[in-house]
């Protein structure tokens, strides 16, 4: 209650002040037509709730205080409406019709607003939509909403560290306060769990999946438990990282095969304890065998023996085992795009119902353009999790304004013809297309210390987007746009198309100056920041550059036809179709699956090198236009927002120039060809762009 009050206090507060993005789209400021305000007033007098339960008790509180800042009253809330009529009723009924576990209806109902669910977490996200159909300024009368989610566990992934870092974050520093907890709760951990609940999210893993085994320990369960009582009210369940040595470093055990019965009983022990703690744990992430982190795969043992090792001791309770699919041995003459499938495909059948696989939306990493996984559409007999990555590791990080709702959205549409056309991805990892009856959807969280949680405030757009498609993957992204948006900046309606577009273009002018015509892999080594397309050693082969590229006199791209890699016969043979004939496939994946000579004519009438010279030019024109877009949106924007976003276009400019003069010289070592008229070549040697890279591996 005290926190809840002092969040209270907080927004009433903040009112006064410039807009630092911490309340990110849950600000509740008063609505400024009077008219409006009088009109949804009259339907939200009181509130009645029928079920007594700290979820309920969320759902209560966070219309009570919307309905304060939206509508400038307070509205008392109550167990019963008794013959009242112009208030909101929340019930939890568990026979409810239509509706699912967490989905929910909204009905205007005998001059009432009725929110029912068969759970009281549906009622709490009924009452998140209802209070967003204010935020976003839609119509409170004659309400018929049923809203269902497709998939069960929407999730987010933190990759934070006990020493307080986040691996691949760029917003701060861990939002989780190690240090304090468990007897200082920071409110922010509240705010992250309504924000999540606003948007459906249900799960989060509070920790790296590269896992330090200090996080099963007496002292940090203690410190998790604090924080999953904080999200419990929120209808989110924890999860833990961990590490597979467990069993050696912590248990003291002369080893962690998963097929010893020592180390099934040790992993059975903590499992038990773990429960002491969060009787409601949602389960284990486990990321094995992949970059250097530990795993069956030592003993000799095989993912599926690991992982259902883990389900067996996870048997007597409600949690499962998610199992990272993100694994590829170094091999210099391989294909790191089949890595995962010829390690999995075996498997395919033999894992426990418990255990999901998590399988990253591309076959080699975060991308900001990878066709599907194969895997999606391939394995009928394993239940298949998504792996999305909101963090922006290669999308420019907290400087780059990109908005990755299109790029959830051509995975999750994409057709693997598994069975038939409309085979997609969606389907297989909702559980539809296999009748499987667990689905997940992880996102890699983006949020860290930075008072508005995601350093570059477009980036809050990102969250938000991943949690509506966890929800409803059929929404568009230009809708779950216009709600952030409305929520968000701009008041004006085209002060609001104005931001969409911006955000429309976003991602296809990123991936102009950056991975045009299906590149991929060519960041600096080891931040993954700005260019480096020379790369031509690492620690491993398929951590270079050269390695994707391939770039030779003749052309560029990486044949994975059955001429060289044969990666695409992984796929269906619909897919192989779209995708394997140089003249048919996409310009947008052309480089992923053939190698191109430079002066090949494209579709679009020009060579293969005047069309990446093109792209990373117009990348760079279209920045421009970003910024020219967002200063015209000056006279209507908090001052704050509008500063802080316009100095990272500036950056984003520079670096997208970065990008383009990188790989335009580098390039043209190999073409020898000029940069096409009119476009003008870089003012810079390919020599002085090197430098720049230089610079961030300096110590
Ligand atoms: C890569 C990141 C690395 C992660 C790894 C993973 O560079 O930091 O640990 O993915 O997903 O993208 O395990």
């Amino acid at each position: 209650m005290l926190n809840r009050i002092i969040i209270c206090c907080l927004l009433i507060s903040f009112k006064t002040l410039a807009d630092d993005g911490s309340r990110l789209w849950l600000k509740y400021d008063l609505l400024k037509d009077a008219q409006q305000r009088d009109k949804y007033a009259a339907l939200t007098k009181f509130i009645a709730a029928n079920h007594n339960s700290p979820i309920v008790a969320s759902a209560v509180s966070e219309l009570q205080m919307g309905f304060q800042g939206l509508l400038g009253k307070k509205v008392s809330a109550s167990a019963s409406a008794g013959s009242r009529t112009g208030g909101v009723i929340l019930q939890v009924n568990a026979n409810a019709q239509n509706l699912l576990e967490d989905g929910f209806a909204i009905n205007s109902q005998k001059g009432n607003i009725v929110i029912s669910a068969k759970t009281p977490s549906g009622v709490l996200y009924g009452a998140f939509e209802l209070l967003r159909n204010i935020q976003t300024g839609k119509s409170l009368s004659n309400l018929a909403i049923v809203s269902n989610p497709k998939v069960k566990i929407r999730m987010l992934n933190h990759w934070d560290n006990a020493n307080g870092t986040v691996e691949r974050g760029y917003a701060g520093s861990s939002m989780w306060k190690w240090t304090e907890l468990p007897f200082r709760i920071d409110p922010r951990y509240i705010q992250y769990a309504r924000a999540n609940a606003s948007i459906g999210i249900n799960a989060a893993s509070i920790n790296n999946v590269n896992a330090s085994s200090r996080f099963l320990t007496a002292e940090y369960l203690e410190k998790i438990k604090a924080v999953a009582d904080v999200l419990r009210p929120y209808g989110i369940r924890v999860f833990i990282s961990v590490n597979f040595r467990s069993p050696r470093t912590l248990g003291g055990l002369k080893t962690s095969d998963p097929l010893d019965p020592e180390v099934k009983q040790w992993w059975n022990d903590k499992t038990k304890e773990i429960h002491q703690y969060i009787p409601d744990f949602g389960g284990f992430l486990v990321k094995a065998n992949s970059e250097g982190e530990p795993g069956p795969q030592d003993y000799g043992r095989t993912h599926a023996d690991g992982a259902n090792m883990l389900a067996e001791a996870m048997r007597p309770y409600g949690g499962i085992v998610i199992w990272r699919a993100f694994v590829y041995k170094a091999d210099p003459n391989g294909d790191r795009f089949k890595e995962a499938y010829d390690q999995f495909k075996p498997l395919d059948g033999t894992f426990d119902p418990k255990v999901i696989v998590q399988v990253k939306n591309g076959p080699i990493d975060f991308m900001p353009r990878e066709p599907f996984h194969p895997m999606f559409g391939a394995f009928p007999n394993t239940t298949l999790g998504m792996e999305f990555q909101i963090t922006q590791e290669y999308l420019g990080q907290s400087t780059h304004l990109t908005y990755l709702a299109p790029m959830f959205k051509e995975c999750l549409d994409s057709d693997t013809y598994a069975k038939g056309k409309g085979s997609t991805v969606a389907k297989v990892i909702d559980g539809s297309l296999e009748s499987h009856q667990n689905s997940l959807m992880a996102g890699v969280a983006n949020t860290g210390s930075d008072v508005n949680w995601t350093a570059h405030p477009f980036n809050q757009a990102n969250w938000y987007a991943f949690g509506r498609l966890a929800w409803d993957y059929d929404l568009t992204s230009e809708h779950i746009a216009s709600e952030w948006i409305a929520m968000t900046l701009a008041k004006s309606k085209a002060g609001q198309e104005t931001i969409k577009r911006m955000m429309m273009q976003s991602l296809p002018i990123y991936i102009s100056y950056t991975y045009p015509l299906g590149t991929a892999h060519m960041m600096g080594e080891g931040h993954h920041y700005g260019p480096e397309p020379w790369l031509e050693k690492s620690g491993r082969p398929d951590w270079t550059s050269i390695y994707y590229h391939r770039a030779d006199s003749v052309g560029l791209g990486f044949d994975r036809t059955g001429k060289v890699s044969n990666a695409l016969s992984l796929y269906s043979a619909e897919v192989q179709k779209q995708w394997g004939d140089p003249e048919r496939c996409s310009l947008d994946y052309l480089l992923w699956f053939h190698h191109i000579p430079w002066t090949k004519k494209l579709s679009t009438g020009r060579t293969l090198w005047n069309e990446l010279c093109f792209r990373y030019y117009d990348g760079v024109e279209q920045v421009r236009k970003l910024q020219t877009d967002w200063e015209s949106l000056k006279p209507e924007l908090d001052k704050e927002t509008f500063e802080n976003v316009k100095g990272r276009l500036r950056i984003q400019e520079k670096e997208a120039l970065w990008w383009r003069d990188a790989c335009v010289l580098y390039f043209i070592t190999y073409t020898k060809m000029p940069i096409p008229a009119p476009l003008v070549p870089p003012t810079r040697s390919l020599n002085e762009v090197k430098k720049l890279v230089e610079i961030y591996h300096l110590r």
